[in-house]
């Protein structure tokens, strides 16, 4: 039979380590080439340092990682960092308490559906801000399968300015109590003022989706904590108003990844149950073109924080500038596209507008994903 070459893909056995010391190559290479090792290493440069690519089959590989702590100290902890960094991806066991519910985020994607009770967000601005409307719309999402409903009363479009605290409330609270006495649905408020998380929790919320990662209110973290509401830990880099004014990273991914750690310990110092929290790398927030197509691409790495990932593509700029669309609602296809790759690269939440149409992007990528699993795992 003649050999068949294929990608190296997700479904594979086979990890990437980037920035890697010379002392750890020097020991990698020495685990690699004991005869029964059975792994492949290949080393290559890049602009974050040395880093290489162990292939193996699975049992190989867990016993390579289980020797390189033996093998030289210098490896312990970077045995470590991979098995942890294996199980995170391939974990079916997440769990998102929210108050008094459990949603299984390991069993399947969950779909997070926008509503926006605003006059001017991006793509959705003014169409709900009626409150039959939205609640029109939240019923809807529910029909369509919806496992959390966002709601949000100020835009944090790039340049918005910030809404008073008593005008968000009066657009998000009405909508809110009215949802939570009618739908089973886990409502979410999309709000960095932890006075409006308060209420909105007491109205009936049990997630806030807090786009500052717990900064911008100092008692934001303790609110969740006290309510037993999950909470989304979103990557930002200043503030809505002037987040796109030249945002400059070392590494993108990496320096989202250590600012998401900070607002995991900030929420746990607060009594946030581990259980309780998303993170989010926030795209388009305070990000270019690039940075947001780099962010998707190595959306995986996130996982080694070991908490699930919720991701917002949804019709986002970045989207029309690569298609060339600059009408948001004409974004959905690429929207598709990044939903896919995003669940993929391990996102177990994806935060949408067009809740019917993704859900079914998502559905169809699970089941690839479950198939591949079942075959390498
Ligand atoms: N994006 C927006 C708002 N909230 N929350 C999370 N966790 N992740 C996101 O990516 C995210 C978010 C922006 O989108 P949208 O709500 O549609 O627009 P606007 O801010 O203009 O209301």
């Amino acid at each position: 039979m003649e050999p068949v070459v294929g990608i190296l893909r997700r479904g594979a056995p086979a990890v990437s380590i980037t920035g890697l010391s010379k002392e750890e190559v020097g020991a990698l290479q020495g685990a690699a080439a004991l005869p029964d090792a059975r792994v492949s290493l290949v080393l290559r440069d890049s602009p974050a340092g040395t880093g290489a690519v162990v292939a193996a089959s699975p049992d190989d590989l867990r016993r390579f990682l289980s020797r390189l702590t033996s093998f030289h100290p210098a490896l312990a902890a970077l045995g470590r960092k991979i098995q942890s960094f294996l199980d995170n991806s391939f974990r079916s066991d997440y769990k998102l308490k929210c108050r008094g519910v459990v949603l299984d985020l390991g069993s399947r994607t969950h779909i997070m559906g926008i509503l926006n009770v605003t006059p001017d967000s991006f793509s959705d601005g003014g169409s709900f801000l009626d409150p039959k409307q939205a609640l029109e719309r939240a019923r809807e999402m529910a029909d369509q399968g919806v496992d959390i409903i966002d709601i949000g009363g100020e835009s944090t479009r790039p340049g918005a300015d910030s809404v008073p605290e008593d005008e968000e409330l009066r657009r998000v609270l009405p909508v809110i109590e009215r949802l939570a006495g009618e739908l089973s649905v886990p409502l979410s408020i999309d709000t960095y003022k932890s006075a409006v998380a308060r209420k909105a929790l007491q109205a009936g919320a049990s997630i806030v989706n807090d786009i500052s990662g717990l900064r911008f209110s100092p008692d934001m973290a303790r609110v969740a904590a006290a309510s037993g509401a999950a909470v989304v830990i979103m990557h930002i880099r200043g503030t809505p108003r002037d987040m796109q004014k030249d945002p400059v990273y070392g590494d993108v991914v990496r320096d989202v990844a250590a600012a998401l750690a900070e607002g995991i310990e900030l929420a746990l110092q607060a009594g946030v149950d581990p259980e309780q929290v998303l993170i989010d790398p926030g795209i388009g927030f305070g990000k270019t073109f690039e940075h947001n197509l780099t962010l998707l691409d190595r959306l995986d790495e996130l996982q080694a924080l070991g908490r699930p990932i919720l991701l917002g593509t949804s019709r986002k700029r970045f989207i029309g500038d690569a298609l060339g669309i600059s009408d948001p609602a004409l974004r959905r296809e690429g929207t598709a596209a990044t939903v896919a790759l995003g669940i993929e690269r391990g996102a177990r939440v994806i935060r949408v507008h067009d809740v019917a149409e993704m859900a079914r992007v998502a559905r169809m990528t699970d089941a690839i994903l479950k198939q591949a699993r079942n075959e390498n795992y």
